[in-house]
């Protein structure tokens, strides 16, 4: 008897079809979500689940879920997943590290140019016909070239993050839980600072952490306060790790330049607020968005999803603890 599997977001045809071999597939080829109440309905006789980031999976969900053996999420993230209930009942979980670290530092770099150079606010101005001739003293941004650019987090997407700054001529200074070796610090090109000397020193700071509670609101008032007035924020990681009503203030006050921004705290319901502001650049959560990266995330979660169901040890295991405790 093949396995049923529910995949809850539209997959790739070439992914769905290995799937269909070996299992019984539920796909939501919607595109619309399943609300809280489907989404636990279909779960109920599910032995796999193939999710986004954008779905929760909590003790509700799992307890809906008696058969569940591994949830496997389309995003190296994984805050949307409650780890240790999983564990505690012997569900595997996984993620897709590793595949979406380049064309996450390309979007990263997208939105600190376009906060830099101004680049929504001319677009819009072009839009709306109002370009009349050449504007001396119009649309002036920051300098990237030569500028000093802060990374708080030096994981994988941070380093492609920081790899590219060379192109730019900058200096990069990093702060991170752990410091790297100083093999890989030359590599890099890259100096590490205290997380205060980060704030003080970068003219752009871009995020590159994983969200966890420690995490949550690490930019919030008082760090903003801490930045210089010219300074650029760019946060393409996750909503939560800035406290956006800080944000919206510092960037109305002109506290700090500008932002870049494509995460949000309660996505996608995003406050308001940031659409009334002329210097932050916005997306809506498309750092992984091209179609290779988004095929390589759903391969590898595939990969993940039938080893597990097949009894083997899944690649991106998140919680180890659960293996010897796994559903068979
Ligand atoms: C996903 C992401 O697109 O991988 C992540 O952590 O944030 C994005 O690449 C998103 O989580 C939806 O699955």
């Amino acid at each position: 008897m093949k396995p049923r599997i529910l995949v809850s977001r539209p997959p790739f045809p070439e992914v769905l079809q290995p799937l269909r071999q070996r299992c019984l597939v539920e796909a939501n080829e919607t595109g619309v979500a399943w609300s809280l109440e489907e989404f636990h309905r279909r779960v109920a006789d599910k032995e796999g689940l193939l999710i986004s980031g954008a779905d929760r999976i909590d003790e509700k969900l799992l307890d809906a879920a008696p058969h569940l053996k591994v949830v496997c999420n389309v995003a190296v993230g994984y805050n949307n997943i409650d780890l240790a209930a999983c564990t505690e009942r012997g569900v595997l979980a996984t993620n897709t590290p590793g595949v979406l670290d380049e064309t996450t530092a390309d979007l990263t770099w997208a939105l600190l140019l376009a906060a830099a150079r101004r680049l929504p606010e001319a677009e819009r101005f072009l839009r709306a016909g109002e370009w009349q001739g050449w504007m001396g003293d119009a649309f002036l941004g920051r300098d990237v070239h030569h500028a000093t650019l802060g990374i708080l987090g030096l994981g994988r997407i941070g380093q492609a993050v920081a790899r590219r700054a060379r192109g730019f001529s900058m200096k990069v200074l990093y702060h991170n839980r752990t410091r790297l070796s100083r093999k890989t610090e030359k590599a890099l090109d890259v100096q590490y600072v205290s997380f205060a000397r980060l704030l003080r020193e970068a003219d752009f700071l871009s995020l590159h952490l994983p969200y966890s509670q420690n995490a949550h609101h690490i930019i919030g008032a008082k760090e903003l306060a801490r930045m210089k007035p010219t300074a650029v924020l760019v946060n393409a990681a996750r909503g939560g790790l800035v406290d956006d009503v800080a944000l919206i203030a510092a960037l109305r006050s002109q506290r700090i330049a500008a932002a870049g921004l494509d995460v949000f705290e309660n996505e996608p319901n995003f406050n308001p607020d940031f659409l009334k502001l002329d210097n932050v650049a916005l997306a809506p959560h498309i750092g992984s968005a091209t179609r290779a990266t988004r095929l390589a995330m759903f391969e590898l979660a595939v990969k993940n999803l039938l080893a597990a169901l097949a009894g083997k040890r899944p690649p991106c295991l998140l919680n180890p603890e659960a293996w010897t405790k796994r559903r068979k």
